[in-house]
């Protein structure tokens, strides 16, 4: 199943904030590269036992930062909470070994892909802080038709079972649509993706 199963009070988004924030000071916020060699239109970083990478040797999990080549913060216990729970809230259940943090400014942008680096089907729990932003819901193959549907700051969702596969991008986020309490500095949103990466 498919949908925001449950959304975080503001008290919890500003806590999911400033550990995005600790998380960043010990492991950088840094721009990927595709394997084409076009750079992601937004800045990552992870946290947990694993960090998504992507370069001109293509998609892969690593267990160290590219930047630092320091292994990566713990993945924080809030973060790991919120995951299972929403997990369980879809009837699956989910071990959390990664956490991708997207930071996109108000021109960030992500395209259609599927997330398949991952060795493990268990389902991907997103959480949204920040600004709005127009996802693309797509399907199972790249032509599949597509749907708007915006994400907003405390948005939890799962992505699992038939969805855990589908095409999905960013078209856009809607600079300053934040709750003015998250007391954001710069236009912008953060999207947290806990991950699974192995059976
Ligand atoms: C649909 N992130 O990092 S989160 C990504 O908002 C990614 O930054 C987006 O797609 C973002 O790969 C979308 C919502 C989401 C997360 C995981 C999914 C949608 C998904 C996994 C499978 C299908
Ligand atoms: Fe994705």
């Amino acid at each position: 199943m498919r949908g925001v199963v449950f959304r975080l009070s503001i008290e919890q988004q500003q806590t999911i904030l400033s550990l995005c924030r600790e998380i960043a000071q010990e492991a950088p916020l840094f721009r990927k590269t595709m394997p084409t060699g076009a750079k992601f239109r937004y800045l990552c970083t992870s946290a947990g036992d694993y960090a998504w990478l992507s370069d001109r040797r293509g998609y892969r999990y690593e267990t160290k930062h590219p930047v630092t080549g320091q292994p990566l913060p713990p993945m924080p216990d809030e973060i790991m909470q919120i995951a299972v729970k929403a997990a369980q809230c879809a009837g699956e259940e989910l071990r959390p070994e990664s956490v991708l943090i997207n930071w996109y400014d108000e021109d960030g942008k992500l395209g259609l892909h599927q997330d398949k680096t991952e060795v493990s089907s268990a389902p991907v729990v997103s959480i949204s802080i920040g600004d709005d932003a127009i996802f693309i819901e797509g399907g199972d193959e790249r032509t599949s038709p597509k749907q708007n549907v915006t994400l907003k700051s405390g948005d939890v969702y799962v992505m699992s079972g038939e969805h855990r596969f589908m095409y999905h991008g960013i078209r856009r986020i809607i600079p300053h649509t934040a709750p003015e309490v998250l007391q954001l500095q710069n236009a912008g949103r953060i999207n947290l993706t806990v991950r699974q990466v192995y059976p």
